[in-house]
């Protein structure tokens, strides 16, 4: 393991050139979060059924909760270890995966986000002898998956999860286009893993692909991944797009994919553990439930594709990377996730050359950053705050599930929910103010809708928490500081006995 001393952030502005994040795989940026004191090693003896998933929830009921690297599982038999909130609630780690400066506030990582996610680097081959996940290769009957110590996490859950925070990887018979996701995987046995990917994913169109033209779909699935390959796989880009470019985008150097055994696909050269295998036409299985991100359980067992393992790769001792579906703070789909989309909603926003709109935020307590998007906006002219709302709920990248999108002035902050239930509490005319939009796209997963077909047709509340447009110049000014005694007192904040500095405030009473 590489020693990562003097780590030096990427700048928080991206340009094309800015230089690579400097860890190579998960176990060099698990050294980077534990030399800044985020990682939390659990030596003492675990059991993967329901322990391992308590001993999570329970870590993480607070925010600032560090990454859980358990150590020692019952009934494993290869010194594996399970690695449990590596993301999570925390900035701090999201920023130390993609080498911004951790300190950085949620607003700037949204930027910076932003920025790199445009770029593209594509993957590059390296020698299979020379892949770490090679350090061990077992083919067919050598393979009993029923060693690994794979969790189950919540009592009603139908099974244990091998994969969770895994990566899935198909590619489509006729652009060969390599899809990387993160679908959730329940095992059978041996060497046969149920694979659940939900109606529209790309995981599923490819399979349906090659079952439509007879054929086997193949298929990679990497059960120890690094935080970035985590993230991107779960994002969702262009039916044409590999995220493995994008990957490499976000890391400034390529992702290194080697060869695998069996099948044509690649395997990730640095994953932890690494299975290839073929999904059968008909092959089905009984599959779920699982607790789900909403907090509840989600959909009813249901028959769904099992992979036939043909071979595995793995470094000695893998580790794991488990995701657990809870609410939050305690879900994996936590800070990243709400960062990311609110990344990829002022991108859309941009490209529709909307103007005034300042910043955006879906919070992660909100279902995972699905449920709340608020956009921060200088309304301009009659009628402004109506038309970013209605084009931030219906911009791709916030069209899906969400419920409350909620416009606010500039001068708050939309990543400070303290700031946004004042505008809510006292520029919004909840009369006047609110708009709904119905039969929206939704999902199942949804419980606030009682008959389960209903629910992949959502609503949405558009709330104006502006100040009225009509009577802006008539509107109270807020009490604000002014500048020259913030700035008075801010140099004397220590001397008056204060130990944490001086609060940032950026908007003063006007001189
Ligand atoms: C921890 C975790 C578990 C997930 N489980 C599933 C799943 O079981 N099935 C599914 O269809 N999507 C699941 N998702 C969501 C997909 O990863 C996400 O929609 C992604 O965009 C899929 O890739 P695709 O856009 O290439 O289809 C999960 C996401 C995360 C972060
Ligand atoms: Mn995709």
């Amino acid at each position: 393991m590489e020693e990562l001393t003097g780590f030096q952030p990427r700048p928080a502005t991206m340009s094309k050139d800015c230089p690579a994040v400097r860890w190579r795989d998960l176990r060099d940026w698990l050294v980077l979060i534990e030399n800044s004191g985020r990682l939390l090693r659990i030596k003492q003896s675990v059991d993967p059924d329901q322990e391992l998933a308590a001993i999570t929830f329970m870590a993480t009921r607070r925010e600032n909760a560090p990454a859980l690297l358990f150590e020692t599982l019952e009934g494993d038999r290869f010194g594996t270890r399970i690695l449990a909130n590596m993301l999570g609630s925390s900035k701090e780690r999201y920023a130390l995966a993609l080498g911004l400066d951790p300190d950085l506030p949620i607003a700037e990582l949204i930027t910076a986000t932003g920025d790199i996610m445009r770029r593209r680097i594509a993957p590059v081959r390296v020698p299979s002898t020379t892949a770490p996940v090679n350090e061990i290769i077992l083919r067919e009957n050598e393979i009993d998956l029923t060693a690994f110590p794979a969790p189950k996490f919540w009592p009603g859950d139908g099974g244990r999860y091998i994969g969770t925070g895994d990566i899935t990887l198909t590619s489509h018979p006729e652009t060969g286009r390599i899809n990387v996701g993160v679908y959730r995987q329940m095992l059978h046995g041996a060497r046969r893993i149920g694979l659940y990917c939900s109606p529209g994913k790309h995981g599923l169109l490819d399979r349906e692909a090659w079952w439509a033209r007879g054929e086997p779909c193949e298929v990679v699935a990497a059960y120890g991944v690094d935080p970035v390959l985590f993230m991107l796989g779960a994002q969702v880009f262009g039916i044409n797009e590999s995220e493995f470019d994008v990957a490499g985008g976000i890391m400034g150097r390529a992702v290194e994919l080697t060869d695998a055994e069996y099948v044509r696909l690649p395997i990730p050269a640095n994953a932890e553990l690494v299975i290839e295998g073929i999904l059968h036409p008909g092959d089905l299985e009984p599959e779920g439930p699982l607790g789900e991100f909403t907090g509840y359980y989600g959909r009813e067992r249901s028959p769904q594709p099992v992979i036939e393992v043909k071979a595995l790769h793995a470094r000695r001792s893998p580790i794991l990377t488990a995701a657990l579906m809870a609410k939050y703070p305690s879900c994996e789909i936590g800070a990243y996730y709400a960062i990311m989309r609110s990344a990829r909603i002022l991108d859309d926003l941009g490209r529709l050359g909307v103007s005034g709109v300042v910043g955006a935020y879906a919070h992660p307590a909100a279902a995972s950053g699905w449920g709340i998007v608020v956009v921060a906006m200088q309304q301009q002219y009659a009628g402004h705050a109506a038309q970013v709302l209605a084009l931030t709920a219906q911009c791709p990248a916030a069209a899906y599930y969400t419920k409350w999108i909620i416009a606010v002035d500039e001068d708050i902050d939309p990543t400070d929910f303290n700031e946004v239930m004042w505008a809510l509490s006292t520029r919004c005319h909840p009369a006047e103010d609110i708009d709904v939009l119905r039969n929206t796209w939704s999902t199942g997963l949804d419980p606030s809708q009682h008959i389960a077909e209903q629910r992949p047709y959502g609503s949405k509340a558009l709330i104006n928490a502006c100040k009225p447009h009509r009577y802006i110049k008539q509107f109270p000014p807020s009490t604000l500081l002014r500048r020259e005694v913030y700035e008075r007192v801010s140099a004397r904040w220590a001397q008056l006995g204060f130990t944490e500095p001086p609060p940032k405030l950026k908007v003063f009473h006007p001189e």
